[in-house]
């Protein structure tokens, strides 16, 4: 899943702050029908008990595409379920302990919202980074956007060696700005699973991207 993980442009999140348990794997089919490159579930102040069943049936789906399957937080629900990639934020532990416990073939990502944290991403050895919030957003209440003054300098420094992914508040409308000041690829959460038509707008979006 390394090469998939190298091709991805797009970064799409099915989260159940937005999406129910009901609907979310036809929601995540429609955003890989679309075309996003990498597939995360976020649950946030869910019990990862209540999360294996959903976990498993987006695993599979994501084999069906090709596609690397990420868990947002949950280190053991990553290997039960047999993910491609465990996501941390700056709270979640060290990356060394994490690749431990994981194995080597696991993706490990990890949230960064300044040049200063992306650069110890690399140094950890992160697979991938995700860079923002880069405007306030409702998905990640309460943090501030960093603005789009950094992203040249981190995707010289980072993401020239490792996939970057820009996120927060990112939509049709702000992303040629986005790509404008440098960024090459994106997480878009709110604005994809709120659309009435997610795998039309992936495709959309994607189309701005490549
Ligand atoms: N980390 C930084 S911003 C963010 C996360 C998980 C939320 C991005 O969601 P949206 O809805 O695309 O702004
Ligand atoms: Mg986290």
């Amino acid at each position: 899943m390394r090469s998939a993980l190298e091709n991805a442009l797009l970064y799409g999140i099915c989260d159940l702050g937005y999406v129910s348990s009901e609907k979310a794997e036809d929601v995540s089919r429609a955003l890989l029908a679309g075309g996003v490159g990498i597939l995360q579930l976020r649950a946030k102040a869910r019990d990862p008990g209540t999360l294996r069943d959903l976990s498993l049936k987006l695993r599979i789906l994501c084999d069906e595409f090709k596609i690397p399957f990420v868990i947002n937080d949950h280190l053991e629900l990553a290997l039960e379920c047999g993910a491609h990639g465990l996501h941390l934020g700056q709270d979640d532990g060290s990356l060394q302990e994490a690749r431990k416990r994981v194995g080597p073939e696991m993706l490990l990502g990890r949230s960064t919202h300044s040049l200063g944290q992306a650069r110890q991403a690399l140094l950890d050895k992160a697979d991938y980074i995700g860079f923002g919030p880069l405007f306030p957003t409702p998905t990640k209440k309460g943090r501030p956007g960093i603005g789009l003054g950094n992203i040249c300098a981190m995707q010289e420094e980072v993401g020239m060696h490792i996939p970057a992914f820009c996120i927060g508040g990112i939509k049709a409308s702000n992303l040629e700005a986005v790509k404008q000041a440098g960024a090459r690829r994106v997480v878009i959460v709110s604005h994809l699973l709120s659309s009435p038509v997610p795998k039309e707008e992936t495709r959309k979006i994607l189309s701005q991207l490549s």
